[in-house]
């Protein structure tokens, strides 16, 4: 560890660390507090690994925060300045201030900078209603996917080319989504997406990103089932696609290393596929108002689905969603009561790390370590 004075964020983790050993929570601490690494960033690094979050430019205001972010992150993701919503405020224009900033902060901290997201359904702008259909859709796609891989040609870690093309529920044979991409171009816009964010940027990593893919459930099962009929016949036709991204918004309750997405993990690593852990956030269904029961039960549950993930060595980054309960989306979805205050996050309000900051490290302690495949783009 260092020898210089400990700036704030560091003396609270201290403080924090000290706080739990105390309360005994886990039994998942550092033998010394005092001898360990200090950051998370570090701790996944050992074993190859990538560990960060998403970021906003509002949070980068936010100056403990902010210096919080640059010393525990090895790697960064807009939550949402990469969306169409923000970056096209006409079809005739881009806005690219916001991702522009975020990417120099991460660049300045020495951090990776990953892309999120070219083709989603949701976070569209307002005149998309009104302007996209089936005779310009393809092309609206097309030239937004060009552009923008082009702005941040060689500066990006990975891109989520397409998000969430699948849900179950709506019916079709093939488990796609129905969104306005599907019902426009058809169910060949995903492999066309993946094409046209290749050409823009020949180096860049290509991901899959989908969510609710982690339960031992008959829904999850049928989603899982779908994603890899679609990344196995991408990977047989040449579609250049390099990696699934696992999102692992998760509740604490539910059962995310079943059978099931464990066979389905070694699928798509014998594909030749990387795997990253994109979104990772954990909400409990408990209504009750106990912090030390709930932040113990969700601290299991970081500690017991990363220790699954981390035996995969396609794996290569795990980023949650936010580093702080201070600014989660979950604050506004994700609790189970009125007035119970969510806690999905490894730091608190107050920025003190919870006991899921010590779950997450004893997961990168114990992991298995890979060559890290994936670690720059
Ligand atoms: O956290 C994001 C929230 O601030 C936005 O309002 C919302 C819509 O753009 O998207 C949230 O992030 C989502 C991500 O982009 C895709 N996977 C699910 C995330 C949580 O909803």
């Amino acid at each position: 560890m260092n020898s210089q004075p400990a700036s704030p964020t560091r003396r609270n983790f201290l403080v924090g660390a000290a706080t739990m050993l105390g309360a005994g929570a886990m039994g998942i601490f550092p033998a010394s507090a005092a001898d360990a690494p200090e950051s998370l960033r570090e701790y996944a690094a050992k074993k190859g690994v990538l560990f960060g979050s998403a970021i906003s430019n509002l949070q980068l205001r936010d100056a403990p925060y902010s210096s919080l972010l640059s010393e525990q992150c090895g790697i960064a993701v807009p939550e949402n300045a990469l969306k169409w919503a923000a970056l096209r405020p006409t079809l005739a224009s881009f806005d690219f201030s916001a991702g522009d900033a975020l990417f120099q902060f991460a660049h300045f901290n020495n951090m990776l900078f990953r892309g999120h997201t070219l083709v989603w359904e949701q976070a569209l702008p307002k005149w998309f209603q009104m302007t996209v259909n089936s005779v310009n859709a393809r092309q609206i796609m097309l030239d937004h996917i060009s552009q923008v891989v082009r702005h941040y040609a060689g500066k990006m870690h990975s891109w989520d080319v397409v998000n969430e093309a699948y849900r179950i529920e709506d019916g079709r044979p093939d488990g796609l989504k129905v969104t306005p991409w599907l019902q426009f171009i058809g169910p060949e816009y995903i492999e066309m997406a993946f094409h046209a964010a290749h050409e823009a940027d020949p180096d860049a990593m290509l991901v899959y990103n989908e969510n609710w893919l982690e339960p031992d459930d008959a829904i999850a099962e049928k989603k899982r089932q779908s994603v890899l009929a679609m990344l196995t016949n991408f990977r047989k036709r040449n579609v250049p696609i390099h990696a699934l991204g696992t999102q692992s918004h998760i509740y604490a309750e539910t059962n995310t290393t079943g059978p099931n997405y464990k066979r389905f993990l070694e699928q798509v690593s014998d594909l030749g596929l990387t795997i990253l852990v994109t979104e990772m956030d954990i909400r409990d269904k408990q209504s009750n108002t106990d912090l030390g029961t709930r932040d113990r039960l969700i601290a299991k549950q970081y500690y017991d689905y990363l220790s699954f993930m981390l035996q995969f060595k396609a794996l290569t980054a795990v980023l949650t969603w936010g580093l702080t309960d201070r600014y989660t989306w979950l604050a506004q979805a994700g609790s189970a009561a009125k007035g119970v205050p969510v806690r999905p996050l490894p730091y608190d309000e107050d920025l003190q790390p919870t006991p899921s900051w010590n779950a997450i490290r004893r997961a990168f302690e114990e992991a298995p370590g890979r060559s890290s495949r994936g670690g720059s783009a």
